[in-house]
């Protein structure tokens, strides 16, 4: 019996993956700062009410955990000092966590952000799962900053860390943007299985989007863990409001104030 351990299960996409991971091999303990939905009687579910900034919370919620989907942390732009606190630190305390409780396989939620300023339009190749942090914030530098987190845990510790940049992981997308960087959340569902069931990964930064028709992004590397998408967003095209798509990835973050909350 396999047990997976998601941090920030209450957020939007740990809430899009609680139905999508069920499995009846495997026990989900979902870590949230909110108290989460009991289980109900066919789940095999686990709840952990807490912050993933303390480490006594989370070295307990790492005990018997064989994967960890870390989802939790500061989703948009926000002050500098919680973006450090929450998304750095945090991130920082969960593979601590991780590392003595033996746990070896993580899969941290990067993102688009974490490269906001590479240009869509330089790149007619298709920007690559690795291709070096530009980030467009305080978050997207965040993002940046824990994949380099994780390649020093798996460097000096042996641990699986895979890093997903995650595009716009929503029900649908909401705009001409997101018919290039959707995720839909059947394929988050599929991308995190590939993560946590590849053999042997070691160190890996992999795009997490559909397989759009619009596609900006490769998706060479998640394929080469095992990812199959089935969606693509250009399903919704005719349904979209009008716009231009953005010339850089991170769209609409690059207007935002650096360290302003925003709700984007
Ligand atoms: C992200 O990283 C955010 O967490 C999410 O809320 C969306 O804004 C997404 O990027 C996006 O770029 O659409």
């Amino acid at each position: 019996m396999a047990r997976i351990l998601i941090t920030g299960a209450g957020g939007g996409i740990g809430t899009l993956m609680r139905p999508r991971l069920r499995h009846p091999d495997r026990v989900l303990r979902l870590l949230d700062l909110t108290e989460l939905p009991a289980p109900t009687t066919d789940e095999r579910v686990e709840i952990v009410t807490g912050s993933l900034t303390d480490a006594d919370t989370m070295v307990a919620a790492c005990r018997d955990v064989d994967a960890i989907i870390h989802l939790g942390g500061i989703s948009r732009e926000d002050s500098w000092e919680r973006v450090l606190a929450v998304n750095v630190d945090g991130t920082h305390t969960v593979l601590e966590a991780a590392r003595q409780a033996g746990v070896s396989r993580i899969v941290l939620a990067s993102s688009n952000h974490a490269v906001g300023y590479r240009a869509v339009e330089t790149d007619p190749n298709l920007i690559a799962g690795e291709a070096p942090p530009r980030p467009d914030t305080y978050y997207g530098f965040s993002k940046a900053a824990i994949e380099a987190l994780g390649s020093l845990y798996h460097s000096r510790f042996g641990m699986d860390v895979i890093c997903v940049r995650i595009g716009s992981c929503f029900e649908r997308p909401n705009d001409v943007r997101g018919l290039s960087m959707w995720l839909s959340p059947d394929d988050c569902a599929r991308l995190f299985e590939a993560c946590v069931s590849a053999e042997s990964p070691g160190f890996r930064v992999i795009w997490g989007v559909s397989k759009n028709t619009r596609a900006v992004v490769s998706l060479r590397e998640a394929e080469a863990l095992g990812y199959r998408s089935l969606d693509d967003a250009e399903k919704f095209a005719t349904e979209l409001p009008d716009g231009t798509a953005p010339t850089f990835i991170g769209g609409a973050f690059l207007d935002t104030p650096l360290g302003t909350p925003n709700p984007l």
